[in-house]
């Protein structure tokens, strides 16, 4: 069963023991977010809990954060399965998606603030890298938008600087899918409608944070993920339809031609992402649930929730895409959380012929574009999760002349500050010096056989470990 919204599934977490709630009151300008790095660092992938904030600052609403990307086990819990079949439900949510169904009203209009009562500062005002960030940000937002021609939607999560009551900055990075939206609405000289939701079915936000094909509609991929169509709900000032049981959504229009500071902001990559002029959103709405949670993420440095939940993610969804969608023969597909879920990306596969390892390179580059900045491809008796395997696989089967190929003049990260000098804005065009590198780790030829110990060896030395002296 799907869950209804964002409360219930909290209580599905709790009642589990995953979630620890802090009753006290915490400052949001430092201790939610020293507190939340605190968790990732002290506590090791699997048992690492989910927080809440009963009391953040003056701010009547609860925040909650690792909810989702905590760890692999409360991921698995967002999409109501095991860990082992996370690529299962994605692969599953994909190939099956069910259209949301428009329904008359949801929790998310059980209040609505209009005019002079829209107020975004009485949200949570969480500065996540004090002293590096120009203020308070929401960083789980679900952003609406539509192509201006096609009227198609898309759902993506970028981050929201929130600057007074009814204004807010936002981030798209320029090969985002928003940002299509922003250049078509620009060219026509019109403002662009937005709705921002925030707190939900977790599996909803999985797809705003994931990259499928341009024109795919993201709450489509949730129906299939929740087996359930997602019930939606018209805003009431603009021509969008948000999850009918969100916590909270922000509606607005973006000012077309118009631009602000934005950022710098504390990134995934682990550096602060440079600052640039960016558009911003003046707000005509909030709607909410009378006592609603607010949903936030980390982001910063990895391991952070940022890196769990994109490694999760986008592997199942370049997994779907190499092997479904273009029908190459790859058996696994793992972006490492080191590298952001994003640099470092590899890919097992059993080739069938030497030049298919490129082809599955294009095929990764050609999906995620701004992605596997290093990808490394190694055959299928590899195992893509165990970097102890992957290294074995380059250190033997690849030889840098040879098996490694170079592309230049792609799409970077937007946040890679390896491309240029940190005072060099967001969106300069010196930013857009991306490059990439393929290592083909595969066989070439016949190989040696693999130096070890026949098992059968192995095993009537384990039946005999007793006897050695050894007590477990
Ligand atoms: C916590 C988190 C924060 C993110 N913030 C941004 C952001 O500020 N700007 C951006 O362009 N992408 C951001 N992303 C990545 C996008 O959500 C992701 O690329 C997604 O595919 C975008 O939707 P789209 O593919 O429909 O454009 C973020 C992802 C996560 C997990
Ligand atoms: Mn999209």
């Amino acid at each position: 069963m799907p869950y209804n919204d964002l409360q219930q599934y909290l209580a599905r977490l709790e009642s589990s023991g995953k979630l620890h709630w802090i009753e006290q009151r915490v400052d949001p300008s430092w201790e939610v977010s020293a507190i939340t790095r605190h968790t990732f660092d002290r506590y090791g992938w699997n048992d690492r809990p989910a927080l809440g904030f009963r009391q953040v600052g003056d701010c009547k609403f609860p925040l909650v954060i690792g909810v989702i990307g905590g760890s692999p086990a409360i991921y698995a819990h967002a999409l109501s399965t095991s860990v082992e079949k996370i690529p299962q439900v994605w692969e599953n949510g994909q190939r099956h998606p069910i259209d949301p169904v428009l329904v008359n009203s949801g929790l998310c209009k059980e209040l609505i603030c209009r005019g002079a009562d829209i107020d975004v500062l009485s949200l949570p005002q969480v500065v996540w890298t004090p002293s590096q960030d120009p203020g308070p940000y929401i960083t789980a937002p679900v952003v609406v938008t539509k192509d201006i021609e096609t009227g198609r939607r898309n759902v993506g999560t970028y981050r929201i600087q929130m600057k007074g009551k009814q204004h807010v900055g936002l981030y798209v990075g320029g090969a985002q899918h928003a940002a299509r939206h922003i250049r078509q609405y620009e060219a026509a000289k019109q403002d662009m409608p937005v709705a921002i939701a925030i707190g939900m079915d977790p599996a909803i936000v999985l797809t705003s944070i994931s990259k499928f094909p341009y024109g795919t509609d993201e709450f489509s991929v949730a129906g299939g993920l929740r087996g359930e169509a997602v019930p939606l709900v018209q805003c009431e000032t603009v021509d969008l339809q948000v999850p009918a049981n969100a916590e909270i959504v922000i509606e607005g229009v973006m000012r077309a031609g118009y631009r602000e500071q934005e950022g710098p902001f504390g990134e995934f990559s682990g550096y602060m992402s440079p600052g640039g002029q960016q558009p911003v959103i003046d707000v005509t709405c909030i709607t909410r649930r009378r006592a609603p949670v607010y949903h936030s993420f980390l982001s910063q440095m990895p391991p952070s929730e940022s890196s769990c939940i994109r490694s999760l993610s986008r592997s199942a969804g370049l997994f779907h895409h190499l092997r479904n969608v273009l029908g190459l023969p790859v058996q696994d597909v793992h972006f490492t959380e080191a590298g952001g879920a994003s640099g470092m990306l590899v890919i097992s596969m059993k080739k069938e012929y030497p030049e298919q390892v490129k082809e599955v390179a294009w095929g990764a580059w050609s999906l995620m574009n701004k992605e596997g900045k290093f990808t490394v491809v190694v055959d299928d008796d590899i195992d893509v999760r165990n970097p102890f395997q992957v290294e074995w696989a380059m250190g033997f089967r690849a030889q840098p002349a040879r098996d490694s190929f170079l592309v230049d003049g792609v799409v970077p990260s937007g946040v890679d500050p390896s491309t240029a000098a940190a005072d060099i804005p967001q969106h300069d065009p010196r930013r857009r010096a991306g490059s990439k590198m393929l290592i083909d780790a595969t066989r070439k030829h016949p190989y040696p056989p693999a130096a070890r110990v026949p098992k059968e060896f192995i095993d009537r030395a384990k039946d005999k470990w007793s006897e050695y002296g050894f007590s477990k």
